[in-house]
């Protein structure tokens, strides 16, 4: 039979499952994008950005069953889009990146959005094709997706040649697309060893990261059943309900907030399962496992490469722990409720939260009373979306989140202007979820126009842009050592400028006395599918935890000849 590769290229992705695509059509891809208005299960979405495409294909993936799917130009369209496929790339999130391809056929070269693509986007997918002829579109589609979601997830690139889309040409067969069976054998043995050790040990944890995300049940019976402490990465946070009374928070070690570091400190067996121990979730590699630590991944090459593991088991998160929670039920009896370790998360929790209430924010919004408000009026299922930059930590601290995947941020790739587009994608494929972001000012400006996406698709997500007028988490950084904020201090914007733009409502936050209703208004704003920009005037008076750490771990790694001319340099500067 004969197909253009455009009817092709829709074909498969409906059978794939993806539900929007995310892009800006060119003369290199208006054959699929005009097949795809046809398409009843596909909602192609038009963007301000391909940056902004690719977060909200990530956020999609992160978000939902469906995933995340880009179609976008070649070569400008790719290299807009490519912060957002290094974070999904980085972070472990499947992705699809279909890209139209230059002619294959015309016998000239210099073309428009002539390049080597797959060069570019190597070290950033796991895998790129691209397609020859009709026959093969249909199974590069298929396989990813099927690579995509495979072992650790990430993005995968497909090139379909412009002439290919346009032309019918000759495929045997349209198949349906079947799922590959991922059925890899387990590590009995080092499962039934782990479940002796953490069966034995005085003090056991679980460091969870977003590898465990889908595994939140099995999570719950280990640590119930053996009385354990939990702390969960940054990326992990929503891994673990935080309503439970065995959570202690983020980290596990000086820059964890304090129910886990003090919960972590005897820590003689950790169980870490899809957390691979990077720069962030260590707080700059400042925890210090005990030897006994048993690491879970699907992915064998975080095995060993920051901190040396006791026992190894690779595999699906839930597939593991379900097995490790038998292997230790098989030991013995659970173990009695460890109501010493659960008193002191309490306390411990309500002192940090306590002297966050106490800080004196002056005359603006005090980061802890507004995170309480927002936890107190939103449901338990919202999702809560942060950029990256000291809100980022300041959520982490200080929200609460209940359920999984009910937490998304960019994590090691670390790509600022995340959060405006991941949630106008995460609330327009969860529209009966409340979905809200806290977004960094100078994040803010990076992708703010993804709000008129949002407000064009009638789609209530809410921006709470944190107004601090500088670039914090480097401001910050900055402060003691240079005592000068070089190009850390932003432009003055008027955020009801862009509120104004873009078809949005606009809530200004001033002071602590303002918290409560302007979050109710905006929720209720949202529901009414109108997407809400907020600006909170935030205090950043006050270190989060986290920041406070990575300072003293990284300090104290530096010799004394780098120390003595760091300070000295302060000082100086101070004199001067
Ligand atoms: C694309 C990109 N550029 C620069 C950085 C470096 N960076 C990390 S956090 C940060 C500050 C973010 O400022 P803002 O969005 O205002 O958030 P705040 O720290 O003030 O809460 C910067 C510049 C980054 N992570 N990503
Ligand atoms: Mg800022």
């Amino acid at each position: 039979m004969k197909k253009s590769g455009a009817w092709l290229v829709r074909f498969a992705l409906e059978q794939v499952g993806v539900k929007y695509t995310f892009g800006i059509p060119g003369v290199h891809t208006t054959e699929i994008y005009d097949e795809l208005d046809k398409s009843d299960l596909i909602q192609p979405v038009l963007v301000t950005h391909e940056g902004g495409a690719a977060f909200m294909a990530d956020a999609i993936s992160r978000t939902s069953d469906h995933i995340g799917t880009l179609l976008i130009v070649p070569a400008a369209g790719v290299t807009h889009a490519a912060s957002g496929i290094g974070e999904a790339f980085l972070d472990g999130i499947p992705m699809l990146i279909i890209s139209g391809g230059i002619h294959t056929q015309s016998g000239k070269t210099y073309q428009l959005h002539e390049m080597d693509q797959h060069a570019l986007l190597a070290p950033i997918t796991k895998k790129t094709f691209k397609v020859e002829t009709h026959e093969q579109i249909i199974p590069a589609i298929y396989e990813a997706f099927t690579i995509a979601n495979q072992g650790e997830p990430g993005p995968v690139f497909v090139e379909i040649p412009v002439n290919l889309q346009l032309f019918p040409g000759e495929v045997s067969e349209t198949p349906a697309f079947v799922p590959a069976s991922a059925d890899d054998p387990l590590d009995i043995d080092a499962i039934a060893q782990a479940a002796e050790l953490l069966y034995k040990a005085k003090s056991p944890g679980l460091f969870l990261g977003w590898g465990a995300v889908d595994a939140s049940e099995e999570s719950i019976n280990i640590a119930e059943f053996l009385g354990a402490a939990v702390a969960t990465t940054l990326q992990g946070l929503s891994s673990f309900p935080a309503s439970s009374p065995l959570h202690t928070g983020m980290g596990i070690g000086p820059a964890a907030v304090p129910a886990a570091e003090n919960a972590f400190k005897n820590c003689d067996c950790l169980l870490a399962v899809g957390n691979r121990f990077g720069e962030i979730a260590t707080a700059s590699y400042g925890v210090n496992p005990p030897k006994n630590l048993i690491h879970v991944d699907i992915n064998p090459e975080v095995f060993n490469a920051n901190y040396p593991a006791a026992i190894s088991i690779e595999g699906d998160a839930r597939v593991v722990l379900a097995k490790l929670f038998k292997c230790l039920k098989s030991l013995g009896a659970s173990k009695p409720v460890n109501a010493r370790l659960i008193t002191a998360i309490k306390t411990d929790k309500k002192a940090y939260l306590d002297e966050w209430m106490e800080h004196d924010s002056g005359d603006r919004v005090n980061p802890a009373r507004f995170f309480t408000e927002l936890r107190a009026q939103l449901d338990d299922d919202a999702i809560v979306v942060a950029d990256d930059g000291n809100h980022t930590f300041l959520t982490a601290e200080l929200m609460p989140i209940y359920r999984a995947r009910g937490f998304i941020s960019p994590t090691d790739f670390n790509c600022m202007g995340y959060c405006t587009p991941a949630v106008t994608a995460a609330k327009l494929v969860n529209p009966d979820k409340q979905v809200v972001g806290i977004i960094g000012d100078g994040a803010f400006l990076m992708t703010c126009m993804e709000t008129l996406t949002a407000a064009s698709l009638g789609v209530g997500g809410i921006y709470f842009v944190f107004s601090d007028g500088e670039l914090s988490q480097i401001s910050q950084a900055q402060e003691i050592p240079y005592n000068r904020k070089t190009c850390t201090i932003l432009h003055d914007i008027e955020l009801k400028g862009v509120a104004m733009a873009t078809g949005c409502e606009f809530i200004s936050i001033e002071d602590d006395t303002g918290c409560a209703g302007a979050i109710k208004r905006a929720l209720s704003l949202a529901e009414q599918h109108k997407p809400v920009i907020v600006d909170v005037k935030i205090d950043y008076s006050k270190r989060s935890r986290f920041t406070k750490g990575i300072v003293k771990t990284n300090l104290g790694r530096f010799s004394m000849g780098n120390k003595a001319r760091f300070i000295g340099r302060a000082l100086l500067r101070r004199v001067l």
